[in-house]
Formats: C-alpha cells, structure tokens, sequence
C-alpha cells in the first residue's frame, strides 16, 4: 500500500513559524532534537547550553523525570475529560497548589492555555467583576508602553510593543497607555531595581483624571517587562500603581507569565516585589514549558462577585475546551512538586548575586552599552550597528548557538533567562561564551 504522506519530513515549506524569519531559518535552519537537564540537542550532534529555559519556561531544566512520569502515566489514564460541566481531580489539585504558594488573598484559579490566553482572560474577569457588583461602566483597560500580554486582540491592544500591534488595525476601543520605565540615561548599569522613576507611576493619575476613574476596570503591568528586554521597576513603582488602582476601586494585574514560579527568587513577582495585585496572570513555567498550560489567579474578592449570579445558572461565560486538561494538570502537579522538592525558588534567589556579578562583568566588553538584571533574568544591552538595528544582537545570537550557547535578542538586547537549576560553572560557561561571542562580532 502506498503512503500518502506529505510533504517529506525534509521540506521546511509548510510550516508558517511563529515569530520567526522563516525564509532566512528555512535556509539555514537550527533544529534542536533532543533535551535533558540544562542542555539541548543539536540536530548536528552538539550539546547547547540553553540559556533562556527554552522561551522563559523550562524554570526546572529539560525531561525531569518526575514530569515526564506523570505526563505518561495520565495519557494512558484519563488522556482528556471535558471541562464544562465535567471535573476531573487533577484540576483541582493543581488549583490548591497553585494557591499554596500564591500571595496571601490569592484563592482561586481558572485555567488557560497558554499566556495569551491567561490575559484576555484576566481582562474579562475584570470587566465582569465590575459589572457583577452593579458598576458598570468600567470598561477601560490601561496598558504600559514596551508591555507584553501575548499576541491576542486583548493582550495587543493593552500591550505597547509597536511592532506586534501596527499591522492590525485599531484593536480594542477604552485602551490607554502609561509610560514605559525604560530611562537609560538616569539606570544605566543598575544592579538590580533601580533607584530613579518610581515618579512615572504618577502619570496613572493623570489618565484617570482624563477618562473618570468611574470608567476604568483595569491597570495591566509586567512587574518586570521581558520582552521589551528585562525592564524593571523602579522602586517604589509597583508600590504606588497599588494604590493608586485601590484608591480609585480600578483592579491591578500582574502578568507573571514570566515572573511566575521562581524566575526571580520567590513564587511570583508579587511577592518578590512585595506588592499583591488583584489578578495574576501566569503560564510558561506553571507545567515548565512541557504541555500548554495557563492559569489566572484571582483573589476571593474577584470570585466572589461572581458567585452572586442565580443558584444553577453559569456564573462566567468563558472558557477553553482544554481548560485544566488532565494531562496539563498532571504536569502542573508534577512541575510544582520538582520545585518544591528541590527549593528551585530559593535556589534561584541564593544564585541572582552570582549571576548578578557574572552579568556584569561584560560591563567594557565590545559594544555593550547597558546591563540589567533580576533574579536569574539578565539583559545585555548593544549598540545598535547604525542603520541596521537588531543586527548586532542577532549575529551574537547566531555565533552563540555555533559556540554552543542559546540565547533570545529582542531589537539589540540579549536576554538570558537560564533554567532554575543552572550551575555557577555554567553561568561562567554562558557568560564566559557571551563575552567571546561579542568580541568576536562587528
Ligand atoms: N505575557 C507575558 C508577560 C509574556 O512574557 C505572554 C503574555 C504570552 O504568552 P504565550 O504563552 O501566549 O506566548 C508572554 C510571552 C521572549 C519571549 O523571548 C517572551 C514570551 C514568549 C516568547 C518569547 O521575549 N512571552
């Protein structure tokens, strides 16, 4: 019998990849095939070094035992249960350890499937809540300038990224945007928080006096931005969103789709930065990147304005066929077991001063113009060659994977972003490749 399979597993054609040159990869590709602890593969035979968790998200290091167990235990089980209407165990589980190491307030979960996903999510359940308690003309949405909330009309429209929002026309109506904390000028080279802009969280008055506080449902922040290449806060700037958004009764959200589950030494960026929002968006390291997963976390306050609707009827209209999957939920357990079992939060925190001090000794090396760095996330900063900006980081991307190191670049940024479980000799081995790389390239 003839086999009708197409195309060849050698034609790269098909395949549109997500955020990606695909015409440039497709001529030179860089596939990885195989996965273990802090290295990947290469289709080539070499051992890299995986400096970015995958995409911010392997938080545990690559095919641990324990999640990869419990991933093939559950899809001889129970491979899928509907989710509307219908439990399964896991799910809620999960939900209680997710709320186990969730800031203190934090009390319920609803799955998602990936980050995007978790934000439109989370604005929904703002929107709704509002309207649940009878104020209903809170429809307003404040995003940040450089902010990521995933790819999704939702998500762009509060997001400020230029270059994922221009193509797509006006998005979401009752959005506004509040400065970036990007101020090279003033922060260049802080180690760790910096010391100047806890003042541009003030600028959140001023959008509330513009549009009436009575019309705003949500403010939506990364406690710290990666995408836009490692911004952190100020000090004292997440403090004064808190109350501000609580003076004015509009709620906070967090995106923790990468600060959550120990990039920076604790659970979350909540409680890193020691100030509790209202929700909580997370994903990535939640199943450590292995099955998709997403949750938002909300606190009781949220839930509970829901739980007001007519006894019997649907309480919120939303929701994905994989909500909670059994599979994704078997990984969740797993994942946040690994973490417990082996203190990878607190090991992330006892590392950051030797990952800090590593990071920065690239301060005078060929074209580095800034370095940032929190928890195990670290950016590097390049000049931009002139005319042909995101090139430079690039190349050093591409040298690095020759040499045998993988590394992200957003515009001339270096993020690195390294599995919890990293060692100090291979921080030396990242940063120590890192500096050969840059000395190496135009
Ligand atoms: N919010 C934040 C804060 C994110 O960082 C998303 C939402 C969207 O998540 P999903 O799962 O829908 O991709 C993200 C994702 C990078 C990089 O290297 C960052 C993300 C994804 C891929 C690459 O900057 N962040």
């Amino acid at each position: 019998m003839a086999l009708d399979r197409k195309p060849a597993p050698n034609d790269l054609d098909a395949f549109w990849m997500p955020f990606t040159a695909n015409r440039q990869f497709k001529a030179a590709p860089r596939m990885l095939v195989g996965s273990k602890d802090m290295y990947y593969y290469s289709a080539d035979g070499r051992e890299i070094l995986d400096g970015c968790a995958g995409l911010w998200c392997c938080n545990a290091g690559h095919c641990r035992p324990k999640i990869t167990e419990a991933v093939q235990k559950q899809v001889a089980e129970l491979d899928y249960a509907p989710a509307f209407q219908m439990g399964h165990p896991l799910a809620f589980e999960l939900a209680n350890r997710i709320i186990d190491i969730a800031p203190e307030g934090m009390k319920h979960v609803f799955y998602t499937n990936s980050g995007s996903e978790s934000v439109e999510t989370a604005l929904k359940l703002a929107i709704g809540y509002h309207k649940a308690k009878g104020d209903t003309g809170r429809y307003r949405l404040i995003g940040r300038e450089k902010g990521y909330h995933g790819v999704n009309f939702g998500g762009m429209s509060v997001g400020g990224i230029a270059s994922n929002r221009k193509t797509f026309g006006p998005l979401l109506n009752g959005v506004d945007h509040m400065r970036h904390t990007y101020l090279p000028e003033e922060n260049r080279y802080t180690k760790g928080q910096p010391e100047h802009g806890a003042y541009l969280a003030d600028e959140l008055e001023r959008i509330i006096a513009l549009h009436g506080a009575e019309t705003i449902a949500a403010v939506i922040v990364e406690p710290m931005s990666g995408s836009a290449g490692v911004i952190l806060p100020p000090k004292g700037y997440l403090q004064k969103l808190r109350e501000i958004t609580k003076k004015h009764g509009i709620l906070l959200i967090f995106d923790e789709v990468i600060t959550g589950y120990g990039r920076l030494g604790a659970a979350f960026g909540a409680q890193h930065y020691g100030v509790t929002p209202d929700l909580m968006t997370t994903a990535k390291g939640l199943t450590n990147g292995v099955i998709p997963m997403g949750a938002v976390i909300t606190t009781g306050e949220i839930y509970d304005a829901y739980m007001n609707a007519p006894e019997g009827m649907i309480e919120l209209f939303h929701g994905y066929t994989y909500s909670g999957s059994p599979i994704a939920a078997a990984a969740g357990i797993a994942t946040l077991e690994t973490y417990k079992e082996e203190a990878l939060f607190e090991r992330a925190a006892e590392m950051a001063p030797y990952w800090q001090d590593a990071l920065h000794s690239l301060k005078g090396v060929k074209n580095v113009i800034d370095i940032r760095n929190t928890g195990l996330i670290g950016a590097v900063e390049l000049e931009p060659i002139p005319g042909a900006p995101t090139k430079r980081a690039f190349a050093a991307f591409l040298k690095g994977f020759e040499k045998g190191i993988m590394v992200r670049t957003t515009g001339d940024i270096i993020a690195m972003s390294p599995p919890l479980i990293i060692s100090k000799a291979q921080i030396d081995q990242l940063i120590g490749t890192l500096k050969d790389v840059l000395e190496s390239i135009d």
